[in-house]
Formats: C-alpha cells, sequence, structure tokens
C-alpha cells in the first residue's frame, strides 16, 4: 500500500477486538428459547445496563413461558457469578446439545464448535458489538440452513457509537441500528428513543420504557424515618474509566469549588463507583475513594450524603444522579442534547452549561443552604414503583407470532 510500511505494521491494530466473530450450528429445539447476548455477569462488570438487561431477558423468558439462555461473550464467568446462577442455570458449552430449560453458555473462547440455534431460538442483543457479531453470524447461518432468522430484539440503552471518537467503532456501532432486519428496539428511556429519532434512526417495531429503582435501593429508601438528617458530605458518581461519567470535569470542578466553599474544613468528599487513588483537591482537602460499592453501602451513603455530582455525556440520564436524588441528596448533572433532568424532581440542578466554574458556583450555592435535618419526601413515586415497567413485552409476542405466520 502506497506509504504504508509493512515492516512497522503493528498487528494488534488492524484487528478490531469487539468484533471477533461468532459461529451459529443449527440444531433441533422443542420448546422455543430466548436468548441474551451479555458481555459479562461478573459482579464488576455489572451496573445499571447489565442488569437492567437482565431484567428484562428474565421477564420476558417468565411471561411468554420460553427457555432461555445467556450467552457470555466477552468475560468468563468468575466462580462469584456462577454461585449467583446456580442452580438455577446450568452451565453449557458450546459443543453440548442439551434441553436444559435455563443455560449460561460461555463463549468467551470462541471455541470453534459454534453455539447451537434453533429456528426457535429468539435473540435479544445488548452492547453494539453483540448485534453486530451475531447479525454477521446470522447471515451464514439463514444461509446455510434455509431459514427465516426470527426478529431481532435490541435493547438499547445508550447511543453507542457516542462511546468512541469518530472512528471504526463509531461505523460499525452506528451501522447496527441501520441493517436492513426486521429489529425491534426496546430503548432504556423515551429520552433516549426521541434522541434517536431525532436523529433519523427508526427500527421495525419500538418501546421504550423508564427505569425504576433498583429493588434494594429501594427497601433502603422505604424504611428512613420521616425526617433525615444529612452529613456535610458530597458524593460524586467516579468512575475514571468511563468516559462518559466525566470524572476530571468533576475534579476540575471540585479543585475551583474548595477556593469557594466557606468552612470547607467541614465537608467531606467522597467518590464511589470505581476504585481509584485518592485525589488532592487544594486546601488540603482530598477525594476519597470508596470504589464500587455493595447495594446497601450504596444505600447508606446515599442516604448520609447532602450533596452530590454525576455527570452523563450521553442523552440517557444513567441511574445514579435519579438514585441520588430520591435519596434526597442535592445532585448537579447535565443536560446533553434532548435531555434535561430539571423535571424528575426538586433535587436534580441540571446544568446546561456544564464546565469546572458553572458546576463549581452551583455546588457552592447549594453547600451555603446545608441544612443538617430535612422532611424525608420521597420525590417520584413512579420511578421508585411501578411495577409494570415492560407491560410491552404481550405486544412483542404478538409482533413475533405475526412475523412467524407471515414467513410460514
Ligand atoms: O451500566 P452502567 O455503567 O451504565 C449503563 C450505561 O451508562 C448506559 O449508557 C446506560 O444507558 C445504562 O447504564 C442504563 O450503569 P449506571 O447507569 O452508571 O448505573 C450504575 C449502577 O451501579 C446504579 O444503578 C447503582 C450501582 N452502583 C453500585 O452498585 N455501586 C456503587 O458504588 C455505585 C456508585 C453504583
Amino acid at each position: 500500500m502506497a506509504g504504508y510500511e509493512n515492516d512497522k505494521l503493528n498487528i494488534e491494530e488492524t484487528t478490531i477486538a469487539e468484533i471477533n466473530p461468532y459461529y451459529f450450528r443449527a440444531t433441533k429445539r422443542t420448546k422455543k428459547r430466548i436468548n441474551i447476548f451479555l458481555p459479562s455477569i461478573n459482579p464488576e462488570h455489572v451496573f445499571g445496563g447489565i442488569s437492567t438487561a437482565i431484567r428484562f431477558y428474565e421477564e420476558m423468558a417468565t411471561r411468554l413461558g420460553y427457555d432461555k439462555r445467556i450467552i457470555l461473550v466477552d468475560a468468563k464467568p468468575a466462580p462469584e457469578a456462577i454461585s449467583i446462577y446456580e442452580p438455577e442455570y446450568t452451565f453449557v458449552e458450546a459443543k453440548d446439545d442439551c434441553e436444559e430449560a435455563a443455560q449460561i453458555l460461555s463463549y468467551s473462547d470462541r471455541k470453534p464448535y459454534g453455539i447451537p440455534v434453533s429456528e426457535r431460538d429468539y435473540f435479544i442483543f445488548t452492547g453494539w458489538w453483540t448485534a453486530h457479531c451475531a447479525g454477521a453470524a446470522f447471515t451464514v447461518w439463514e444461509k446455510e440452513n434455509g431459514i427465516n432468522v426470527n426478529p431481532f430484539i435490541y435493547f438499547i440503552q445508550d447511543y453507542e457509537p457516542g462511546f468512541y471518537p469518530w472512528s471504526s467503532h463509531y461505523l460499525l456501532a452506528e451501522a447496527t441500528y441501520k441493517v436492513k432486519r426486521k429489529q425491534i428496539a426496546i430503548f432504556n428511556t423515551k429520552l433516549l428513543q426521541e434522541y434517536f429519532n431525532n436523529n433519523g434512526y427508526h427500527f421495525f417495531k419500538e418501546y421504550a420504557f423508564e427505569p425504576v429503582l433498583n429493588s434494594s435501593l429501594k427497601e433502603v429508601l422505604y424504611s428512613l424515618p420521616e425526617s433525615i438528617t444529612k452529613k456535610k458530605q458530597i458524593l460524586i458518581y467516579g468512575r475514571p474509566s468511563t468516559k462518559r461519567n466525566a470524572f476530571l470535569l468533576i475534579v476540575e470542578a471540585l479543585k475551583q469549588w474548595v477556593y469557594l466553599q466557606s468552612g470547607i474544613e467541614e465537608w467531606r468528599i467522597i467518590s464511589a463507583g470505581e476504585e481509584h487513588e485518592p485525589i488532592e483537591l487544594g486546601k488540603g482537602v482530598m477525594l476519597e475513594s470508596l470504589g464500587k460499592l455493595s447495594l446497601a453501602e450504596y444505600g447508606k451513603v446515599l442516604q448520609e450524603s447532602y450533596a452530590g455530582i454525576s455527570l452523563m455525556a450521553s442523552p440517557h440520564p444513567s441511574y445514579p444522579p435519579l438514585e441520588m436524588s430520591v435519596f434526597g441528596v442535592k445532585v448537579i448533572t447535565n443536560t446533553f442534547a434532548n435531555k434535561d433532568l430539571k423535571n424528575f424532581n426538586d433535587h436534580i440542578v441540571s446544568l446546561e452549561v456544564s464546565n469546572p466554574e458553572n458546576i463549581a458556583h452551583t455546588l457552592e450555592a447549594i453547600c451555603d443552604d446545608y441544612k443538617p435535618v430535612s422532611e424525608f419526601v420521597i420525590g417520584n413515586k413512579e420511578y421508585c414503583e411501578n411495577e409494570d415497567v415492560f407491560g410491552f413485552i404481550a405486544d412483542i409476542e404478538t409482533v413475533l407470532e405475526e412475523v412467524a405466520t407471515e414467513s410460514e
């Protein structure tokens, strides 16, 4: 290639790890089965996104009475994860043809046997790379077996091209929204669906749901007394390795805030979500990392903290600003395109201008207003109490049946 010195070519840079292909082999099954492709079920990887996808998949299997299978494509299941899923699930290998009603298949090693797939299998994609790889494998499988694939269910929890600069990854992620296949899109939030539609993406069928408070946090929330005591404590959602959570911007803002705040020595600033080194903010104030907390510990911190910062450079709200706000934490978050969370409840402070100056001054105003004890009212009951988040599953079943009848 012109201008390209082959001896300097770095092999690692010529492949895209995420699209290491899948292969499907034909199998026969009597019962219908719902499958979900997931990167991992290991506790350190399971945050809001994966746990919501699992909840949807489990509910779909229960409501429709289908068998179920989780296909793990990135991380091998750790012993801790296995103990959560056994004995309900049987851990199987790609080479096994088995009829167990609930299976977990670890496919991270891409064993050459191929994943057994029958025409009675239905698939849920989660991350864009699962959509890409499964779509490609199905194209081959369809040709080999002369069978039309059932519509795919694409569980979309963010605009994932936005996780990358304009690049190969961006184009690949975006392509999964544009392929000419029957994809049923399920959007995590109406806001996200609007963002897709505003940007010209449309699917065969579309549904959207609003997230609900995690059940462990709900238990803590509903046990709180009528008046709660807040410490002079600021909680930040601190995940340095997840760029969309804008960790550096939060740190820059805190570095300005420590010089604005009167009585700064009385405040404690803690970071939860991912372990990192303590960070010196100035005036001897440190940002302490608590790492990823268990939900019980996180609930306790939410209960005690007076203010919070949780940013999300995406049209999706992300869960922590919502969680902080229902626990009465005055939380600063950012707007993004069509996203503005100001009406979620009174504890959310939604910033149009997300720069360190604005965040620092907003935090100062919040802290100046500190009151140790306040009456506790649950802001946004729908978010805390909605028991029927995925009510549209019945409608999906009808769509799947209609498509099956058409292709007979
Ligand atoms: O899975 P997440 O990292 O986020 C994903 C993506 O951001 C995606 O874009 C978004 O659309 C999708 O979620 C819904 O999770 P998120 O939203 O950042 O939520 C974090 C969850 O982790 C939250 O529900 C509570 C939990 N948590 C802990 O278990 N321990 C902790 O210490 C903290 C701070 C949170």
